[in-house]
C-alpha cells in the first residue's frame, strides 16, 4: 500500500542528505548529535521522500527539520541528555515489572501543578513510576474538550501554573523515579491557536495548515466515507466557518484538523514536539493517531501515511531527544491498533482491546472473547509494550474484531448493543451505572462512560462490585507492559453527576467519570469498613506484589485453557522454569478448574498475593469474581 516516490523526483544538488550532513560537520555540532543524525537521517529522508517527494518544498522542510533538531539538541539540558544516555543503555526500561502508571487531571486532582508536586509522596507510596497529566496547555475558555483543543503548545493553562513550573515538576518527578507523560495533540489545534487565527484571516502560509474548502463539494465527497466521531456536536467531519467556508473538524467544532500533506505543518509541529521534549517530558501520548492523514474515498483513518508521519516524528526525536517514547492512542480495530506499535513508530500503546473485553467478560460472565484476545492479539514486537488500563478519561468503545467474535458464535452488532445497554443500566439484571456517550441513532453506534467503581457495581450496591474492580485491575497489572491506574479509582471513586449542571460539560458525558479528587474516599482509604478502604488495600497489595514479581516484566504471555467459560487464565513465564499463573473468574459463583486440566503444572504452588502455599493436585477453586496469582512451575 505504501506509495514510494522515486528518489530522483527529489531535488538534487544542495538539498540531499549528504549536503545536510556536510553542513552539520562544518558547523562543528557535537559528536553525539552527529552520531544520532547519521543513524536516523537516512530513515527520515526516506520517509520524507514517501510523504513529500512530489512537492518542491519537501526538501527545504527536511533541512529545516534537521536544523530544528540541531538547535533543540544544543538547548537540551544536561540532565535530560543524561536521561537519554540512561535509556540507551537500558532500552527495555519501560517493560520493567516495577513500572506502574497513573493518570489524572491537574486541576481536578490537585488544583494545579503545585498540588501535583505536593502529591508526589502519595504517588511514591502507590509505587507510581509514570504519571500522565491530562492536557494542561492553554486552551479556549469554557468547553475545550478537556484541554484537547490546544491554543498554545508552549504555554501552560495559567489556571494550572506555568511552563517553568511544569519543567521543574518534571525534574522533581524524575528524582522520585516517576516519568512525566503529557499529550502531544498533533492531529488538530483549537480554533484559537495562532495558526488557526492566521488561517482564517487569509494568511496564505497558514491557510494551508488546515483543510478549508469554499463550499460543500469536497466536504460532501469526503463524508461519503468518513465516520462521525462526535455526532452530538456536529454531523460529519466538517464545520462551517463564519465566512461560509468549511473546515475539517473531526472532533469538536473548535478542534481543527491540521493538514499534514503540507510539510510546513510537519515542520511546525516538530518545533512544538521538541520544545516539550526539552521541558523534561519523557513520554508523549500521541493523541488520535488514526486521523492524521486524509485521502478522498477512504475512511481517512489509519492510512499508510499516518504511520509514515509517526515514524518521521520518531526519527526526529531519536536525533534530538532520544530518551523519549511515543505512546499510541488508537482506539480502533485491533489489527489497526497493533499497526502503530514498533520501535520505529510508537514504542508503547494503549491496549483498548483488553480494556473493552475485560468489561465485556464482566457483563456476560463469559471470558472466552478476552481469553481469545490474550491468545492471539497480545504478542508485540521486541522493544515495545502495552499500556494496560481498566478505563481512561474517554468512553469505552467495543472495539473487538467482529471476525474474532464470530468464531465464538457472537454477532458483533447486537453484542455491542447489549453491552451498551448493560453498562448504561438498561439491561435487566445490570450491576452497572454508566451513561451513554455519542449515541448515533443513524448508525446505532454508541459508547459508554462511567468510573470503574460505578461500572463494576459498587454504586449500585452489587455484592460483586468491589471484586470486579479488583479483578479488572489484577488483569491490567499482570498481563504485561505498563499498567495504568486512573487516579481515584484505587479508592473506588464514583460517578460525578454534577457535570450535568455545568454548562460546558453537560453535553459530554465523559465528564461523569472525571470526578474531582474524591477527598472523602481518600480519607477512608485505611478504613476497612468502607468500599474505599477495602478496594484500596486490595489494589495496593496487588501493585506491591507486581513490583516484586519479575515474571510480570515484559510482554511474554502463554494463554492457558482452563476449560471453564467464565475463566480467563494465562502463564507469565519467568526464570528457572517458574511462572506466574493468573486465573480470574468473571462468574457470580465459584468455579472449579479440575486437576487434569492443571496436570501440566507441578502441584505445589504459591499464592503470591496471600503468600500461602496452594496444592493444585486436586484442582483449583476460583471464587465468584475472584482472581489468583500463583507462582507455579
Ligand atoms: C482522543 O480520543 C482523546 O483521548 C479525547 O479525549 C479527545 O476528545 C479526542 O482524542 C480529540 O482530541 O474519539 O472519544 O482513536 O477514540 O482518538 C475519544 C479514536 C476519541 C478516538 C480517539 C479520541
Amino acid at each position: 500500500m505504501r506509495q514510494a516516490f522515486p528518489v530522483t523526483q527529489l531535488r538534487p544538488g544542495p538539498h540531499d542528505v549528504s549536503s545536510i550532513l556536510a553542513d552539520l560537520t562544518a558547523d562543528h555540532v557535537d559528536r553525539e548529535f552527529l552520531g544520532n543524525v547519521e543513524l536516523h537521517l537516512p530513515r527520515l529522508h526516506d520517509l520524507f521522500v514517501q510523504l513529500y517527494g512530489d512537492r518542491a518544498d519537501g526538501f527545504e522542510s527536511l533541512a529545516s527539520v534537521v536544523d530544528l533538531a540541531r538547535r533543540s539538541w544544543a538547548a537540551r539540558p544536561a540532565d535530560l541528555k543524561a536521561v537519554d544516555r540512561g535509556r540507551a543503555s537500558d532500552p527495555d526500561w519501560f517493560a520493567d515489572e516495577r513500572m506502574v502508571g497513573g493518570v489524572c487531571y491537574v486541576d481536578r486532582y490537585a488544583g494545579g501543578l503545585s498540588g501535583i508536586r505536593d502529591a508526589i509522596p502519595y504517588f511514591r507510596e502507590l509505587g507510581l513510576t509514570y504519571l500522565h497529566l491530562m492536557p494542561l496547555f492553554e486552551s479556549p475558555e469554557g468547553n475545550s474538550d478537556g484541554g484537547y483543543a490546544v491554543s498554545s503548545y508552549r504555554r501552560v493553562d495559567p489556571k494550572l501554573g506555568t511552563m517553568q513550573e511544569l519543567a521543574e515538576l518534571a525534574t522533581e518527578l524524575r528524582r522520585a523515579g516517576i516519568s512525566l507523560v503529557v499529550d502531544f495533540i498533533f492531529n488538530h489545534t483549537s480554533n484559537e491557536h495562532r495558526w488557526a487565527k492566521k488561517a482564517i484571516a487569509g494568511d496564505a502560509g497558514y491557510e494551508d495548515f488546515y483543510l478549508i474548502f469554499p463550499d460543500r463539494e469536497m466536504p460532501d465527497a469526503y463524508e461519503q466515507t468518513t465516520r462521525e466521531i462526535f455526532p452530538d456536536d456536529h454531523p460529519g467531519s466538517f464545520v462551517q466557518l463564519d465566512d461560509g467556508r468549511w473546515i475539517w473538524a473531526t472532533f469538536y467544532h473548535f478542534q481543527w484538523d491540521l493538514n499534514y500533506a503540507n510539510p510546513a505543518v510537519f515542520e511546525a509541529m516538530t518545533g512544538e514536539m521538541l520544545f516539550l521534549a526539552n521541558q523534561g517530558v519523557e513520554i508523549l501520548r500521541m493523541d488520535a493517531v488514526a486521523f492524521i492523514w486524509k485521502r478522498l474515498g477512504t475512511t481517512c483513518e489509519s492510512l499508510p501515511e499516518a504511520h509514515l508521519l509517526l515514524q518521521a516524528f520518531n526519527a526526529v526525536l531519536r536525533m534530538a531527544a532520544p530518551g523519549l517514547l511515543f505512546k499510541s492512542e488508537a482506539i480502533v480495530h485491533p489489527d489497526e491498533v497493533v499497526s502503530y506499535i514498533s520501535p520505529e513508530e510508537c514504542q508503547i500503546s494503549y491496549n483498548p482491546l483488553q480494556m473493552a473485553l475485560t468489561w465485556e467478560a464482566l457483563a456476560t460472565r463469559d471470558a472466552r472473547l478476552l481469553q481469545q484476545a490474550l491468545e492471539r492479539r497480545h504478542a508485540l514486537p521486541p522493544g515495545t509494550a502495552w499500556v494496560n488500563y481498566v478505563r481512561s478519561h474517554d468512553d469505552i468503545g467495543w472495539t473487538f474484531a467482529d471476525e474474532d467474535a464470530a468464531e465464538l458464535g457472537i454477532d458483533g452488532y447486537p453484542h455491542r448493543r447489549f453491552l451498551n445497554d448493560f453498562y448504561v443500566g438498561r439491561a435487566p439484571g445490570s450491576f452497572a451505572r454508566g451513561v451513554p456517550f455519542q449515541e448515533n441513532p443513524r448508525t446505532g453506534d454508541a459508547r459508554v462512560t462511567g468510573t470503574t467503581a460505578s461500572l463494576a457495581g459498587i454504586e449500585a450496591g452489587d455484592a460483586g462490585g468491589e471484586d470486579r474492580v479488583v479483578l479488572a485491575h489484577a488483569l491490567a497489572l499482570s498481563t504485561g507492559g505498563i499498567p495504568l491506574l486512573y487516579l481515584g479509582d484505587e479508592v473506588a471513586q464514583l460517578n460525578d453527576y454534577g457535570y450535568a449542571d455545568r454548562p460546558e460539560e453537560a453535553g459530554d458525558s465523559r465528564w461523569v467519570h472525571r470526578p474531582f479528587r474524591p477527598e472523602g474516599a481518600y480519607a477512608e482509604r485505611t478504613d476497612a469498613t468502607t468500599p474505599a478502604g477495602r478496594v484500596f488495600s486490595r489494589l495496593t497489595r496487588l501493585i506491591d506484589v507486581r513490583r516484586s514479581t519479575p515474571e510480570f516484566a515484559g510482554n511474554e504471555l502463554v494463554a492457558f485453557d482452563a476449560r471453564v467459560s467464565s475463566v480467563v487464565a494465562f502463564l507469565r513465564p519467568g526464570d528457572h522454569g517458574f511462572a506466574v499463573f493468573v486465573v480470574a473468574n468473571v462468574a457470580d459463583t465459584a468455579v472449579e478448574i479440575d486437576a487434569l486440566t492443571l496436570s501440566g503444572l507441578a502441584p505445589e504452588a504459591l499464592d503470591i498475593v496471600t503468600s500461602h502455599p496452594v496444592w493444585l493436585g486436586a484442582g483449583l477453586t476460583v471464587p465468584a469474581h475472584g482472581v489468583r496469582w500463583l507462582r507455579v512451575r
